[in-house]
């Protein structure tokens, strides 16, 4: 490929060379069925919504308004689109159907695609054995409404990321859970530069599932032809404590670890680790007297969106408005920015139905690190492009989902027509 580099010995000559990564952000949008029924043990948010009205509109909304939020710091934005629902191959698959489903409907109306951070884990190609960017769609085999996920998510990964410079991946088998995202975090000196990966698992038998399994973290480690992963035990303290996954305890971008004192099982192991093969790593950990596990999984604190901005800014941290509600987390705050470490702006954001059900900013993301020019131009978005989404949204989204209509989500006709309705305007009449 020819283009204009400023960067080497040849400055600002066209010539043959690899083209700048790029982080993308990839977020789902909040389908049509946005709901609460309580589907997920150990997510306290999703138990304690249970039987709430949800406002699908309103949440899909939201999702665009961060969008937008981040197109105007510059970032690389795109999409993942919501799934068929209800799944009536799934329901098949069981043996049922949308008229006989009884108490499968919640399970198979679920718009927890929504949270794209589990839809699969992804090695930047600096990383890889091969030279390309690596995607495993994550199995989320441990709860069954989200378990159903992967071919939706599977289908769009094909899709978007389509050209030789990818290579994409089915799910790891059962009975190895994977979350995706959720439970990876990659340090390095850039985004273009090699990193180092590291897989956060659980070990069951506390309160609630460990969902992300060892297993699975190091099949998908193999697939990806990492050289040197690193496997991290995530502390069971965290998980009893409703960090259900990593990502609500813990963040990486380029060389800065925010995290949790109470993440990882054994923190000074790991820490050792990053320092010895990557010198300018800085850890930012939050004491447990400072903001205790319950104050930062109320307010979502780690589950933030922490991005380089671009032209020399340094980081970012995007997080749920809901931490400038809890006093001690907003304080903490405060005191690292006047720090004047490598994070620089704290930029809070409304998805407040997006995080009744548990799924932060961070959540609601994907990131690829790649060349914007190798994807499938249908799933970027700027400005224009999510104005047409948000007129779908607006005319064909439900302002309101009531418990009583959750359990009759599956004969929801409009919703199917609404996910369509989306479809069509993005020219992805493959995905119906
Ligand atoms: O898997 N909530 C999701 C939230 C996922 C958040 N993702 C990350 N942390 N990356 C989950 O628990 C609730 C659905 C319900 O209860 O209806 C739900 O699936």
């Amino acid at each position: 490929m020819h283009f204009d580099c400023a960067q080497c010995e040849r400055g600002g000559v066209a010539h043959v060379t690899k083209p700048p990564l790029v982080e993308i952000n990839f977020d789902g949008i909040v389908g049509p069925t946005h709901n609460y029924a309580g589907l997920s043990l150990g997510n306290l948010a999703s138990k304690s919504n249970a039987g709430k009205t949800s406002r699908p509109r309103a949440a899909a909304l939201q999702g665009i308004a961060k969008m937008r939020a981040n197109l105007a710091l510059g970032l690389t934005q795109g999409i993942l689109l919501p799934h068929r629902r209800p799944d009536a191959d799934w329901l098949a698959s069981l043996s049922t159907d949308a008229a006989n489903a009884g108490p499968l409907w919640p399970a198979a109306a679920s718009a927890s695609a929504m949270w794209a951070a589990n839809a699969a884990t992804v090695s930047p190609a600096p990383d890889t054995g091969d030279g390309r960017c690596h995607l495993s769609v994550a199995n989320l085999v441990t709860m069954p409404h989200r378990s159903h996920e992967w071919p939706g998510t599977l289908a769009q990964l094909r899709l978007a990321f389509a050209d030789d410079v990818f290579a994409v991946h089915g799910p790891v088998p059962a009975p190895f859970g994977d979350e995706g995202a959720a439970n990876h975090m990659r340090l390095c000196e850039h985004h273009s530069a090699p990193g180092i990966e590291l897989f956060v698992y659980g070990e069951a038998g506390g309160p609630y599932p460990a969902r992300q399994h060892r297993q699975a973290s190091a099949a998908i480690a193999r697939a990806h032809g990492l050289a040197e992963p690193v496997f991290v035990r995530q502390s069971d303290e965290a998980i009893a404590a409703g960090a259900f996954h990593n990502d609500v305890v813990a963040v990486a971008n380029e060389r800065v670890l925010f995290a949790h004192e109470h993440a990882f099982a054994d923190k000074h192991v790991l820490f050792g680790e990053l320092r010895a093969r990557l010198p300018s790593v800085e850890i930012i950990e939050v004491p447990a007297d400072a903001v205790s596990l319950a104050d930062a999984i109320a307010s979502y604190l780690f589950n933030a969106q922490l991005v380089t901005l671009p032209g020399g800014g340094g980081m970012a941290l995007i997080l749920p408005s809901e931490a400038q509600r809890v006093g001690r987390v907003w304080q903490w705050l405060e005191t690292l920015l006047a720090g004047n470490g490598p994070i620089r702006r704290i930029i809070p954001v409304d998805v407040r139905e997006s995080m009744a059900n548990g799924g932060g900013p961070a959540c609601l993301r994907l990131r690829v690190v790649c060349d914007p020019a190798s994807v499938d131009p249908r799933f970027l978005v700027d400005d224009a492009r999510l104005d047409r989404i948000a007129a779908v949204i607006a005319e064909h989204w439900p302002e309101a989902v009531t418990p009583a209509e959750i359990a009759m989500l599956g004969a929801w006709p409009a919703a199917v027509a609404a996910r369509e309705a989306l479809l069509d305007a993005l020219d992805l009449g493959e995905l119906r």
